[in-house]
């Protein structure tokens, strides 16, 4: 049986500016992902720092810190069977020119600095990154009647 997961998501400023956001949250829907949380912020400096902090010293740390800041973003969270590796494979290689035809970033991206979306890449990660945008309480426990059509129980 599958791990239920949660996975930190966040649909970035392009895919926001670029009227993205609908599709992207309708991909994960349909795939028949459960959404806990959402909302849509400015992320500051330093929630992207905090959340970056493993690529901190890296050449492109500075630019990734500005897009990711640049204009709002919608910060989610979704739950599922193996969540964290199924919202990875959806978005595709982290560059766009590397991804397939199919995933986010394979459809909608071409270049590294502007690859649309973000998702936890471990347990631990979504756990750390959750926690750094959302307040414990702030994911939803709560049951969809089309459920038991998408995991059997
Ligand atoms: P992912 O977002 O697929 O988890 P990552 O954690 O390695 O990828 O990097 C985080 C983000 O940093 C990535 O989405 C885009 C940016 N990035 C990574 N490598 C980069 C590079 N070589 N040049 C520019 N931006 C990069
Ligand atoms: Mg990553």
């Amino acid at each position: 049986m599958a791990d239920n997961q949660r996975s930190l998501v966040i649909i970035k400023p392009d895919a926001v500016q670029r009227g993205l956001t609908g599709e992207i949250l309708a991909r994960y829907e349909r795939r028949g992902l459960r959404i806990v949380a959402l909302k849509l912020e400015v992320v500051s400096r330093e929630t992207a720092e905090r959340h970056y902090a493993e690529h901190e010293g890296k050449p492109f740390f500075a630019g990734l810190v500005d897009y990711i800041t640049s204009s709002p973003s919608v910060v989610l969270i979704l739950e599922g069977p193996d969540a964290i590796g199924v919202v990875r494979t959806m978005n595709g290689a982290t560059r766009p020119a590397e991804a397939v035809p199919g995933t986010i970033r394979g459809d909608f991206g071409l270049t590294v600095g502007r690859n649309l979306v973000h998702a936890s890449d471990s347990v631990e990660s979504a756990a750390r990154e959750v926690g750094i945008f959302f307040d414990a309480d702030a994911a939803l426990v709560y049951q969809r009647a089309i459920d038991p059509w998408i995991v059997e129980a």
